[in-house]
Order: C-alpha cells, then sequence, then structure tokens
C-alpha cells in the first residue's frame, strides 16, 4: 500500500515528503525540482506500540509504515499527458491513496506557478488535471467495452453502465470518488482512477494554525480531509538537535506537539490498514499494517513466509489485555490468551504468536 503527494509545482511536496520519511529529496525554489519519483516510507505513531513494550521491558520497538512517492508538480494540461506533470500522473496510478499538497505559505523568492497565493484555486486546478487524466483514460476503457457489449456480453453491458455513471460525474467536473452508484465506485477503484482515490488535503502553511479558509468546506465536499501543516518550520526543527530544537519552538512560540507525526496517522487511516503486533519477548516488539479481513496465515505470512507455510495456530491477546497481564505468560494466566486457527480474521490490535512447522 504506497501513498502518493500530488500538487502544483512549489507547493512544498518534497519538503513534505523528507520531513515525514527522513529522506534528502532535493527541495529547491524553482519549478519542477523533482522529475524522478523519490519514494521513502514514514514511520506511523503508535503509542500500543511503546505501551507492549515498556510492559515487557523490550528494548527496540519497530512501528508499522507508510510507504510514500513524492512526484513532479503538475500544472495546467498534465491531464491531458502534457509536461513533466503528465508523464508524473503516470506514476501515481498505482498509489492506494493521495496526499494533496497545497500552498498555503507566503515566500516571494519561491515562484508560485499561477503567481498567486490561493490555495483553494489550486486544490480546484489540481483536480481539474486529476479529472481529466480520468475521463482520458476512461474513454479509452468505453471505446474497448462498447464493442463487447455490442454483441450483448452481459459483463461488457453491466461495466459500460457503471462507466457511464463515471463518465457523467467528471463531465460534472467532480471526482470519480463521488460517482452515484456504489458498483460504479468499486469500478472506479479498480480501473485505479485518480480521483477515485481517498485524497486527504494539507495546507502548507506559515506557521501552525488553522486550515486556510474554504478549505475545509472544500475537503468535505468531496469526501477528504484537511490538514495544515507549517512544512517548513517543521522541516528545520527536524534537523535540529532535541536541545537546539526546543529552544527554537519556545522562541517561535510553537508549543511541543508537531503535526507531521499526527498526519501519518492520518495518512495510515487513509489507507484503511488495521495494525497487529508481535513482541511477547526481547529483542523487538513490532507492529504490522495489514488490510481488512487478513487472515491469521496470510498475517503470519507477512512476518515470515516460512510461518504461513509451516502455520499451525496462532496465539492470540488483545494489546491492552497483555499490558494489563504483563506478559505473554500472565496473559495466558488469567486466560486472555485464546488459540485461533488460519482462519482467524486478525482484528484491529490483536498481539500474536505464531506456532508454525517447518
Ligand atoms: N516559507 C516556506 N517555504 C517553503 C515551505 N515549504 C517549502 N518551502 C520552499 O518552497 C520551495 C519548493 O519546495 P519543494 O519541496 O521543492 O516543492 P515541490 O512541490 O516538491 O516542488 P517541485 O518538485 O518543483 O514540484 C523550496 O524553496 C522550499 O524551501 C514552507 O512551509 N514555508
Ligand atoms: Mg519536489
Amino acid at each position: 500500500m504506497q501513498l502518493g503527494l500530488v500538487g502544483l509545482a512549489n507547493s512544498g511536496k518534497t519538503a513534505l515528503f523528507n520531513l515525514l520519511t527522513g529522506a534528502d529529496g532535493e527541495v529547491a525554489p524553482y519549478a519542477y525540482t523533482t522529475r524522478e519519483p523519490l519514494r521513502g516510507a514514514a514511520n506511523v505513531p503508535d503509542p500500543r506500540l511503546d505501551a507492549i513494550a515498556d510492559a515487557q521491558d523490550i528494548p527496540r520497538r519497530v512501528p508499522a509504515q507508510v510507504q510514500m512517492v513524492d512526484i513532479a508538480g503538475l500544472a495546467a494540461g498534465a491531464g491531458r499527458g502534457e509536461g513533466i506533470g503528465g508523464a508524473a500522473l503516470g506514476q501515481l496510478r498505482e498509489t492506494d491513496a493521495l496526499v494533496h499538497v497545497l500552498r498555503a505559505f507566503d515566500n516571494a523568492e519561491v515562484p508560485h506557478p499561477l503567481e498567486r497565493l490561493d490555495p483553494l484555486g489550486d486544490a480546484e486546478a489540481v483536480e481539474l488535471e486529476l479529472i481529466a487524466a480520468d475521463a482520458a483514460q476512461l474513454e479509452r476503457r468505453a471505446e474497448r467495452v462498447a464493442k463487447s457489449a455490442k454483441s450483448g456480453d452481459a459483463e461488457a453491458l453491466s461495466e459500460a453502465a457503471d462507466l457511464e455513471v463515471i463518465s457523467a460525474t467528471l463531465e460534472d467536473g467532480r471526482p470519480a470518488r463521488l460517482a452515484e452508484t456504489e458498483s460504479a465506485r468499486a469500478r472506479a477503484s479498480e480501473m485505479w482512477l485518480l480521483s477515485a482515490k481517498p485524497m486527504l488535503y494539507v495546507a502548507n502553511v506559515d506557521e501552525p494554525g488553522p486550515v486556510p479558509s474554504g478549505i475545509e468546506e472544500h475537503a468535505a465536499a468531496s469526501e477528504a480531509q484537511a490538514f495544515s501543516l507549517p512544512v517548513g518550520i517543521e522541516l528545520e526543527l527536524a534537523g535540529l538537535d532535541p536541545q537546539e530544537a526546543s529552544e527554537l519552538a519556545a522562541e517561535l512560540e510553537l508549543g511541543d506537539t508537531r503535526g507531521a507525526p499526527a498526519l501519518v496517522e492520518a495518512c495510515y487511516r487513509l489507507l484503511d490498514l488495521l495494525t497487529f503486533f508481535t513482541g511477547s519477548a526481547p529483542p523487538e516488539a513490532r507492529a504490522w499494517p495489514i488490510t481488512r479481513g487478513t487472515t491469521a496465515d496470510r498475517a503470519a505470512g507477512k512476518i515470515h513466509t516460512d510461518m504461513e507455510r509451516g502455520f499451525i495456530r496462532a496465539e492470540v491477546v488483545p494489546w491492552d489485555q497483555l499490558v494489563e497481564a504483563g506478559s505473554f505468560a500472565k496473559a495466558r494466566e488469567v486466560a486472555a490468551v485464546r488459540m485461533e486457527g488460519k482462519d482467524y480474521v486478525v482484528q484491529e490490535g490483536d498481539v500474536m504468536q505464531i506456532r508454525f512447522n517447518v
């Protein structure tokens, strides 16, 4: 599962990518600094992981991660495949959700490609490109499907009907995730349409504060979420040692909380992932991301393929009951640990010990 960053050139996509993943991608005040996609991973903060590790004196904690890809900035025409941004759109198809970066910082040294400061207008401009790219893809698909539909093929007929519903939505200038029928929405996701992906806006603001006016409403109207994050400041703080960072934060009257961890958490939720944990003894406790409905043997396979192949059973305890008991052994004593077979559907917050045989 991975997240793609979209936005106009110079909106601060790579700055945000660096902040969240700890990468060192080139950030510069001219358009199209990023040309080739950059890939990285962000650690998902999870207080449950620390609680599990603390309760058992486990020193090493390995958090779940969100994979991210940063691409070139989009400009008018990108949706028709034009320019660097046009090529970049293709790289976004294979992502599972989008983070849409909006320029809301005022800095005369960083030119805005449209020479304005208008985060809401920028959001609409970028969305039009996503919608145009989707419409072009839809049209190609519809032509192919129409041929099969003519011969009366039932599946083709039902697909053609869905495509029409999606097409009407796009023609209205609305994202495919808002298509009228559930069947059309499912089809749009299957086709990897850009405007069908779950989306989250990040307004890149000068200093901590609310989301710029209009963005929240705009996001809500298209079933998206909105955050504001002073990417420049947080990136600067992240580059300092803790002492210097807290001095600068105090000087800027920023308080102790940073927006980046909360944003990563929101990104993780956007992908609709669950977390299960391993860690019943040192050296490490670990959080694992899985999709909803994953069975115990499949989850074991994430840890090691041998564990899936030789799966016998899973010992499962909800994380809070493990923390309360203090160890897996004590949790067993109070009958908090259950034995589950390979078809068990792993639940949010389960701590698992896999019994296997190779
Ligand atoms: N003042 C201020 N400048 C910022 C902020 N975020 C990014 N910048 C600056 O804006 C410029 C562009 O940032 P990038 O991260 O390279 O933007 P981008 O969206 O990746 O740009 P392209 O790769 O060209 O599409 C750089 O000079 C950054 O230092 C911010 O929050 N405040
Ligand atoms: Mg960039």
